[in-house]
């Protein structure tokens, strides 16, 4: 079968995977790569932006590909590769710096909370400034149709559909124009003991988060100790019930059944024995992804031999595209 679309999009190794990136973005990436060419990366260089212990950004890269497969992404399907394994990023995310205004990258959102309350020329590094850029890299030497992510990036897949159009229709059509593709009920999980942010791998409490390796008994204590609202009856209502609305949520992408199936089971029971279910049910729906995940881990050759041959299919696909960039900015090649 001819596959539809071009689908690209990536994750950092910055720490513990969890279940917010799982339903905001990876179940995506394994729905979407069998009826679409499917590209996806383990951004090491977008990792670096922040400061990283060698020997953990070493091990987190590896597990980023690791769980991308173990989560169901299929090597035979899709491209799994690691981003400086192509070095074409690097470069097109060179040139489309200096097609960028400075104001566009200062008034990101993501870009504006990792700088929150520091001097510009004292604390703020120029890599976080241009991060955006580099993110358009990825998507565009695809020629990416559809960009799976959370709502947190929308912004940023804004930002590169600028590009595309500005380089465009200075040099003549030579990017496709991307579009986010973003899951209405799961693009933002929120915080398990804060429901007013979003669940985050930088949360400075584990609690914040299921990770996709924790065990049995750390879901359920997480599980347990999450925030409720008040009043006791398991309703879905984002403005009354912000937290039992996110357990809610979690659950009914979990049990793939809606929000309404789900308050109609609580309906005469407590928020307790809602909790006990949610984690019996998280931790019988991990457990096949931390089974394939181990595995993997005693094959480390077989991963790297993944992301090698990735990187060779990525580059015949990127040093296209690279080319016709430079070729029509007048570059000597
Ligand atoms: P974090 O804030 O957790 O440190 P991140 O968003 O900065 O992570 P990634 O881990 O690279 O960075 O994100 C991978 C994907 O997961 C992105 O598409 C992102 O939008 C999505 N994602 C991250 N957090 C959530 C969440 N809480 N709910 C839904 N999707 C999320
Ligand atoms: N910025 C993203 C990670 C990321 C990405 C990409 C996502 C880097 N390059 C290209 C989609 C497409 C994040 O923080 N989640």
């Amino acid at each position: 079968m001819k596959k539809k679309q071009t689908v690209f999009s990536g994750v950092q190794p910055t720490g513990v995977l969890h279940i917010g990136n799982y339903l905001g973005a990876i179940r995506q990436f394994v729905d979407l790569q069998y009826t679409n060419e499917s590209v996806f990366c383990v951004v090491d260089h977008h990792a670096i932006t922040v400061p990283q212990v060698p020997e953990e950004f070493h091990e987190n890269t590896l597990k980023v590909a690791m769980l991308y497969i173990a989560c169901g992404i299929d090597p035979k399907e899709s491209i799994v590769f690691i981003q400086s394994h192509s070095t074409e990023h690097t470069e097109l995310a060179w040139i489309l710096n200096t097609m960028t205004p400075l104001g566009e990258l200062e008034r990101m959102t993501q870009f504006k909370e990792k700088t929150e309350g520091r001097t510009k020329k004292e604390g703020v590094l120029a890599g976080i400034l241009n991060y955006p850029t580099l993110m358009a890299a990825d998507i565009l030497l695809y020629q990416t149709d559809i960009v799976p992510v959370g709502e947190d990036q929308v912004q940023h897949i804004e930002f590169t559909r600028m590009l595309a159009e500005k380089f465009n229709s200075r040099y003549g059509r030579t990017f496709s124009v991307p579009e986010a593709y973003v899951q209405r009920d799961t693009a933002r999980i929120m915080g398990l003991d804060d429901a007013s942010k979003k669940m985050s791998k930088s949360a400075p409490s584990s609690n914040n988060y299921i990770g996709l390796l924790d065990s049995p008994n750390e879901i359920r204590q997480k599980i347990a100790a999450a925030a409720t609202d008040s009043g006791k009856e398991v309703q879905y209502n984002k403005i009354k019930k912000p937290a039992i609305s996110n357990l809610i949520e979690i659950y009914s992408a979990f049990a793939e059944s809606p929000h309404s199936e789900i308050e109609k089971i609580y309906k005469d029971k407590n928020y307790y024995e809602f909790k006990n279910d949610l984690a019996e049910l998280l931790i019988k729906k991990l457990a096949p992804i931390q089974e394939k995940y181990k595995e993997l881990t005693k094959n480390k050759k077989q991963v790297l031999e993944i992301l090698y041959g990735g990187s060779r299919k990525s580059r015949i696909i990127s040093q296209t595209t690279l080319s016709q960039v430079k070729e029509k900015m007048g570059y000597v090649i």
